[in-house]
């Protein structure tokens, strides 16, 4: 199978990335209906990765390859942990549906998930924050999962807080109430995801408003902060829009801005895809 560099694949695959799935879950948007398409249009479109990451690169440590697409938020996240270890991992061509259920795929990563990461040696590896806490685990120097043990425990906190109190919520409101894919949705459904969301949002907000680098855990972007921004993005396409991002949350958007507008990373993780009225479910 042909493969390339995560930047170039990126490139030439960022029109069709999310035609795959764009949620945390399996996606068949084959008979979108007009309010689904413009869902799509504003929030998903605006998603996909401008990518122009270019000659910084060259100097990168190979470490293996990984089947994902970039625009995935799990994917986004282990590739900026790399990117901000000098570390390259091969983004192979991936179709969705197509190349996760062959038997090239499955007989390496059953579950036919994505991402799926195997190491230079043959080191196999799935689930997107643990792939990344991985990778961030090769070059202690980045800082990535923080100094010391307290530090290392907060960035995991953090990281599962994101993963579990803002993103699957987020996401969930994202398929039932953005895509409209997710059967049984209803508005019940959407006030708990939502009143779960804006507990963890105020949580994370004041704790934020505390911090004088405004980052999670010391003064330098750890894992944490990559999937806390990652996390909000998709509130910032939910539950959030302007009125909420700039006078409910400041401190959450701010640091969400922070991190997404690091040099070094910024290409990696796209353009956040916010929506002006929060999404309201009827
Ligand atoms: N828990 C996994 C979830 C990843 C995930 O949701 N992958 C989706 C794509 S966005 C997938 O592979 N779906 C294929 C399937 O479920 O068959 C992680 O965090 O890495």
């Amino acid at each position: 199978m042909a493969t390339t560099t995560p930047q170039a694949l990126m490139r030439a695959k960022h029109s069709d990335e999310h035609q795959g799935g764009s949620s945390n879950m399996l996606v068949d948007i084959g008979h979108l209906k007009s309010d689904q398409e413009s869902y799509i249009k504003l929030v998903v479109k605006p998603c996909l990765l401008q990518l122009t990451l270019q000659a910084f690169h060259a100097n990168m440590t190979p470490i293996g390859k990984m089947y994902g697409y970039g625009s995935q938020p799990q994917t986004k996240a282990i590739l900026s942990v790399a990117t901000l270890s000098n570390l390259e991992i091969e983004l192979l061509p991936f179709e969705y549906g197509v190349t996760n259920q062959s038997p090239e795929f499955t007989l390496k990563f059953p579950l036919a998930r994505i991402p799926a990461f195997e190491s230079l040696n043959g080191f196999k590896l799935t689930e997107g924050a643990t792939i990344a806490r991985y990778v961030s685990s090769l070059v202690p120097d980045a800082g990535l999962l923080g100094c010391n043990a307290e530090e290392t425990a907060l960035v995991d906190q953090w990281v599962h807080f994101a993963e579990f109190e803002i993103y699957m919520d987020a996401s969930m409101i994202y398929a039932g109430a953005g895509l409209k894919l997710l059967p049984g949705y209803n508005a019940d459904r959407h006030k708990w995801h939502e009143e779960r969301i804006v507990r963890s949002l105020r949580f994370l907000d004041n704790y934020l408003e505390k911090r004088p680098s405004g980052l999670l855990v010391n003064d330098n972007i750890t894992l944490a902060d990559i999937f806390s921004a990652i996390a909000t993005e998709r509130a910032g396409q939910t539950t959030c829009g302007t009125a909420e991002r700039e006078q409910t949350y400041p401190h959450v958007f701010a640091h969400h801005a922070k991190v997404t507008s690091d040099e070094r990373i910024k290409d990696v993780l796209g353009g956040p895809g916010f929506i002006e009225e929060r999404l309201v479910y009827n």
